[in-house]
C-alpha cells in the first residue's frame, strides 16, 4: 500500500514532557522535537512521528509517581481484588511498576517489577519488593525467564505504549507468559481521546495511543489474542485489555466484540475520522490561548494545577506560558520548585489547597478532576473557578 503512514496533525515543536527545568537550567536551550500524529492504514495504529529512546525518555530523574493520584491507588487495589479472585496466578510481572502502587496490593514473594527509573525504582526496592532497574526488551526478559520461569499474569499499565517497537514487546511478553497466563494492558483509549479532544495525550513518551482494532492487529502477528476489555476511567478514559496465548482455550468474551465495532462504528480505520479531529483541534488552541488573553486582560490570578506530562502539549502547542499562568501548583515532590518544559511556569508544592486570592486555576490533571474537585471545595465555594480544555475550552 502507498502512503500507510498519513500525517494528520502537526502539535508543532515541543520540548519533552517530562523535562521539567531546575531554575540554573532556565536560561539553558532546551531539547525541542516537531511533533506530528500519524494514523497507520495498514493496521489502524497512531502513533507520533519522532520518536526518542526509551534512555532518553526514562532515566535516574523521572519525575512521575503513580502513587500522587488516590484514583489510580483505588483502581489498582480494585483490580488486585479481581485478579487474586478470578485468576490465582502463582506468580506476578508488573512491567513498569514506577514507585510500587500497584504490588503493593500483593504478598511480596508473589510479585515481581520491573522499571528502568531507579529513582521511582528504589522507593519500591525499599518497600521489600523484589524489583528491577531495567527496560523491557530481549535482555530482561530473558533474565526474568531464567530467574523466574514463566509468569501466570502480566500486568501493564501506561508502559507498553511507550516503547516503540510493539512487536518484541508482545514477542518478549508471549515467551515469559505461561501456556494459560494472562496478560493485562491499560492504556488511555483512542476513541475517548477523539471523543473528548484530548489531544493532550500525544507526547513523546505516548509514542501510540492505542484502539483495541490496532491493539488486536498488533497482537495478532505475535500469537495473542484480547479475550476481553473493560473500560476505566483513568487518565482521561482508557481500556483495561485482558490478552492471553492464542493457543490458551480461554473463551473471547463479549465485551471484545463490542468494543471493536463501537470503534470501527466511530471511523477509527477511516482516513476522515482523524482529518475531522485535527480540524477540532485547532479550533480548540484558538478558543483555549483566547480564555487566557481575556483573564490577563483584566487582570486576574490564574495559575496551573496539576503539571502532567500532558500539560506540556497543550502548553506549548498553544502558547500559553508564564505571562499568562502565574505559577503551577502539583504534588509530586521531583517537579517542585522547577519550571514546566517549555512554558516555564514555576511549579509549588502544593500545601493545603488552592490560595484564596487565587480567580482561576487552569485544570492540567483534567483526568483527575472529580478527585481535585472534591479536594477543593473550599475554593469552589468561595467563588474560584477551573478552566479544563475538554470536550471544548471552557470555565467551570
Ligand atoms: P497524570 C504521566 O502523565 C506520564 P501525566 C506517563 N507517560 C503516563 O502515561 C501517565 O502518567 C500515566 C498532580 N496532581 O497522572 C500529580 C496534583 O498536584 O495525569 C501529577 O504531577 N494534585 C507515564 O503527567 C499530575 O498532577 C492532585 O490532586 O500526564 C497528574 O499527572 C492530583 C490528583 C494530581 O499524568
Amino acid at each position: 500500500m502507498k502512503n500507510k503512514l498519513m500525517e494528520f496533525l502537526d502539535l508543532g515543536y515541543q520540548p519533552l514532557a517530562n523535562s521539567f527545568i531546575k531554575k540554573s537550567n532556565l536560561k539553558k536551550k532546551e531539547k525541542k522535537y516537531k511533533l506530528k500524529i500519524c494514523f497507520d492504514k495498514t493496521n489502524y495504529l497512531v502513533s507520533i512521528k519522532n520518536s526518542f529512546s526509551s534512555k532518553t525518555m526514562f532515566d535516574h530523574t523521572y519525575p512521575y509517581r503513580s502513587s500522587m493520584s488516590k484514583s489510580v491507588s483505588k483502581s489498582f487495589e480494585d483490580l488486585s481484588k479481581k485478579i487474586n479472585k478470578k485468576f490465582k496466578p502463582k506468580n506476578i510481572l508488573e512491567i513498569g511498576s514506577n514507585d510500587g502502587t500497584f504490588l503493593k496490593f500483593f504478598e511480596k514473594n508473589k510479585i515481581v517489577g520491573i522499571e528502568p527509573c531507579k529513582n521511582v525504582e528504589k522507593i519500591t526496592k525499599k518497600k521489600g519488593f523484589s524489583t528491577y532497574p531495567i527496560y523491557w526488551n530481549n535482555k530482561s526478559s530473558n533474565f526474568l525467564k531464567k530467574k523466574f520461569g514463566s509468569f501466570d499474569l502480566i500486568f501493564s499499565a501506561n508502559t507498553l505504549s511507550h516503547i516503540k517497537n510493539l512487536n518484541n514487546v508482545f514477542k518478549n511478553i508471549h515467551k515469559i507468559l505461561s501456556s494459560d497466563g494472562v496478560l493485562i494492558v491499560e492504556d488511555p483509549s483512542l476513541l475517548e481521546c477523539l471523543k473528548t479532544n484530548t489531544y493532550d495525550q500525544f507526547y513523546n513518551e505516548h509514542i501510540y495511543v492505542f484502539s483495541t482494532v490496532a491493539l488486536n492487529e498488533v497482537l495478532k502477528k505475535n500469537k495473542l489474542q484480547i479475550f476481553k476489555v473493560e473500560k476505566i476511567k483513568l487518565h482521561g478514559g482508557s481500556i483495561r485489555y485482558y490478552i492471553k496465548k492464542k493457543s490458551s482455550n480461554r473463551k473471547i468474551e463479549r465485551s471484545f466484540y463490542s468494543q471493536i465495532s463501537t470503534e470501527i462504528k466511530f471511523g477509527l480505520k477511516k482516513d476522515k475520522t482523524y482529518h475531522k479531529f485535527a480540524e477540532r483541534v485547532k479550533s480548540s488552541k484558538i478558543k483555549l490561548k483566547n480564555i487566557f488573553l481575556r483573564l490577563k486582560k483584566k487582570n486576574y490570578k490564574v495559575i496551573g494545577y496539576g503539571a502532567t506530562a500532558k500539560s506540556t502539549t497543550i502548553l506549548n502547542y498553544c502558547k500559553i506560558d508564564f505571562n499568562l499562568i502565574e505559577y503551577f501548583l502539583d504534588t509530586t515532590p521531583d517537579k517542585q520548585n522547577k519550571y514546566t518544559p517549555g512554558s516555564k511556569i514555576k511549579i509549588l508544592k502544593y500545601k493545603n489547597g488552592i490560595d484564596k486570592n487565587v480567580d482561576y486555576a487552569f485544570l492540567g490533571a483534567w483526568n483527575f478532576k472529580k478527585e481535585i474537585f472534591d479536594k477543593e471545595k473550599k475554593y469552589i465555594k468561595n467563588g474560584g473557578k477551573f478552566i479544563i480544555h475538554s470536550p471544548y475550552p471552557k470555565i467551570l
